[in-house]
């Protein structure tokens, strides 16, 4: 991998970085498990597949010195109640933190440590969002017709552990409610039903 420095744009009118190494697409069959309603997710998938989000991403040697960096884009859409989100994961080596900055759109970053701890920090363009190392970080789409794009860049060395994340989802759920949003508790992360 090249070791020179370079410079690149965000092209915001395309959602997209001038150069990067992947882009990845997640549609809604990738995320099973993961929003409460399974009713409604089974229901949406039975009309089509929607791409939830899309990342591009700038690969970096996979060393602490590194920042792989890139852009996240979540669709509008709801699962049910629930928004259009990431998978969320923690990072593998878990004493690594990441820098969100919210480009367009409306969301919020969910987050949660090992201890138990939750927190939400909203994303709107110009905000960023410091995720400590330690905590789980899942974004949501709080918008009906605007993608949230947000610019994000991490330590080399972090690793991405989405088990944990996949097998018990996180003790929060985002829901729209009223018109507004809620974050009520997830029964299935608490544990008291199996997924
Ligand atoms: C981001 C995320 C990106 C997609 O690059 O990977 O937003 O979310 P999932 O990885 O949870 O599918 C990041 O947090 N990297 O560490
Ligand atoms: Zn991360």
């Amino acid at each position: 991998m090249d070791t020179h420095p370079f410079g690149m744009e965000i092209l915001s009118c395309e959602n997209r970085l001038s150069r990067f190494h992947t882009h990845i697409c997640r549609p809604l069959s990738a995320l099973k498990g993961q929003f409460a309603d399974q009713a409604a997710y089974n229901q949406m998938l039975r009309t089509g597949d929607p791409v939830v989000y899309e990342v591009y991403e700038v690969l970096r040697p996979v060393v602490a010195g590194e920042l792989p960096h890139g852009l996240s884009i979540v669709h509008p859409g709801r699962v049910g109640d629930e928004y259009f989100m990431t998978k969320g994961h923690f990072h593998s080596v878990r004493d690594t933190a990441e820098i969100y900055h919210c480009l367009k759109g409306h969301g919020l970053l969910l987050m949660q440590n090992e201890g138990g701890e939750w927190a939400t920090e909203e994303l709107r363009p110009g905000r960023l969002v410091y995720v400590a190392p330690g905590w789980a970080h899942r974004s949501i789409n709080l918008s009906e017709t605007e993608d949230l794009v947000t610019f994000f860049v991490y330590p080399g060395h972090a690793g991405h552990d989405y088990e944990a994340i996949e097998r018990r989802g996180f003790l929060k759920l985002v829901v729209q409610c009223d018109g507004t949003f809620r974050v009520v508790d997830n029964r299935v992360g608490s544990g008291v039903v199996e997924r």
